[in-house]
């Protein structure tokens, strides 16, 4: 039975320089607004292949072929460039990948949609029985579609086996969250708020929002919640995968209320993801407004 059709994409980052950057960049702000990243991604060139059946060919790396249910090996090239394997779901299904590291390389490994967006329970980076390249997920993967699997790393990369499964499970099929992608996001308006929630148990795990500056200005974001931990996070137009910023500062106590001011650039598309703090599952209403000086 076909299952799913795999491909895979690498590339070249400098996960170390960026790592310094981000430290020197915290050093000098609240801790609570600019938290720790991923190793930033680069663009990939790519190969595919074909999965029709669970011990079929689900991608290859430079010609060497990586099977479902089976252990193959690969590296993370160059000065600590990520493996990306993407794949396309043709149902809702479990999604397991295993990954060990052969050599002293600290490893990530994050399953994300198909815009960089990492799932829910999406990263590994728990360094299993202490060692820092062995890392695994079990995710679910919500509905037909394409997503990704990323093997990053800190710092220098190396060789590592990896393995995946895969269950298709059509039942644990979601309808999509009308604003769950960024491409999605609703536009915010000076003047008008807007009252939404996040509501887990629905599939609506979080809400994007985006405001383009018509002239270089400054725009702040809030929000407002009486209950339940929210987050803002930052990002820049087409690069989805990490945050820019992030406030978790829990204004005036209230651990709903965040802001997040942006030094816009004329022309300029920001997008603004919020998001419980936690996965706790907790219906989170909340009030966001936008101001601009
Ligand atoms: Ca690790
Ligand atoms: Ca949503
Ligand atoms: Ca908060």
């Amino acid at each position: 039975m076909r299952i799913a059709r795999f491909f895979v994409r690498r590339d070249s980052i400098c996960a170390f320089v960026t790592l310094l950057v981000v430290s020197i960049l915290a050093a000098g702000c609240d801790d609570r607004v600019t938290a720790e990243r991923a190793p930033v991604r680069a663009p990939r060139a790519q190969s595919s292949a074909t999965v029709t059946g669970a011990d079929e060919v689900f991608a290859t790396i430079d010609g060497v072929e990586i099977t479902l249910g089976s252990v193959t090996s690969a590296v993370t090239a160059g000065n600590s460039s990520p493996s990306v394997f993407a794949f396309s779901a043709e149902t809702a299904g479990v999604l397991t990948v295993v990954v060990r590291g052969q050599g002293d390389a600290d490893l990530l490994l994050d399953v994300t949609d198909s815009l960089g967006q990492r799932l829910p329970k999406g990263r590994s980076d728990q360094d299993l029985n202490d060692d820092g390249g062995a890392e695994q997920v079990v995710v679910t993967i919500p509905r037909a579609g394409d997503y990704r699997v990323e093997v990053l790393a800190w710092g220098a990369g190396g060789p590592f086996d990896i393995a995946a499964g895969w269950i298709s499970f059509p039942a644990l099929g979601r309808d999509p969250d009308p604003d769950g992608l960024p491409t999605d996001a609703t536009e915010l308006v000076p003047g008008t708020p807007i009252d939404d929630q996040i509501d887990p148990s629905s599939g609506d795990l979080w809400d994007w929002y985006k405001i383009t500056a018509v002239d270089a200005v400054v725009v702040t974001v809030l929000t407002e919640a009486p209950e339940g931990d929210l987050v803002i996070e930052l990002y820049n137009d087409g690069e989805f995968g990490d945050y820019e910023n992030r406030s978790d500062q829990d204004l005036g106590g209230v651990n709903g209320n965040e802001s997040m001011t942006v030094q816009a650039q004329a022309g300029q598309t920001y997008y603004f993801k919020i998001a419980p703090a936690f996965e706790s599952g907790q219906t989170i209403p909340y009030r966001i407004r936008v101001g601009i000086m």
